[in-house]
């Protein structure tokens, strides 16, 4: 057996400190099933971590997602209540539109200078989702209160179809005030 020097030994502790800094949540997000009868059981947790580089980072761990892609996003009203549009109740549409701060109307997805809420979409397995995504031009200032939204359909970062095609609503979380 070999013994690491004093300077290696250092080292390795500098370096689990800084994954330990960038790993660190800085929230903790519940999500929970929703349906237009309203929410349903939690299916996991989203950790929203600052990035050192800038933006953020979500690690995103959830079950009960259907195996494909989902539209991912941050809403603009941290509320996941059902609301009725054309006579029939939505799941989660309390949560409003694309956080949308700079009015441009427009689903670009999370690189481009559309929805700030923009997020990368996610894939499921049949194990659900476990990944980590990031959003470069969001900031912890931007999520406080607001929901995020997981959506039946994927999403090809576009208007057509409307808001990239996720369609309805079926996990969403209320990110807690700072
Ligand atoms: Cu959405």
């Amino acid at each position: 057996m070999r013994f690491l020097t004093l300077p290696s030994a250092l080292s390795l502790l500098v370096i689990s400190g800084l994954f330990g800094a960038a790993f660190a949540a800085d929230l903790t997000v519940d999500m929970n099933k929703v349906t237009a009868d309203g929410t349903g059981e939690k299916l996991g947790t989203v950790e929203i971590s600052q990035k050192q580089d800038g933006g953020l980072q979500f690690k995103v761990d959830l079950r009960g997602i259907p195996p494909g892609e989902h539209g991912f996003h941050l809403h603009a009203q941290g509320d996941c209540g059902t609301q009725t549009k054309d006579g029939k109740p939505q799941a989660a549409l309390a949560a409003g539109p694309h956080y949308d701060p700079d009015a441009t109307k427009s689903h670009k997805g999370p690189m481009r200078h559309g929805h700030k809420g923009d997020l990368p979409f996610l894939t499921a397995t049949d194990k659900g989702v476990n990944v980590v995504v990031s959003a470069p031009n969001l900031s912890m200032a931007d999520v406080h209160g607001r929901a995020l939204v997981v959506h039946a359909g994927g999403d090809n970062y576009s208007d057509h179809p409307e808001n990239g095609g996720g369609m309805g609503r079926i996990a969403c979380g209320v990110v807690p005030k700072g």
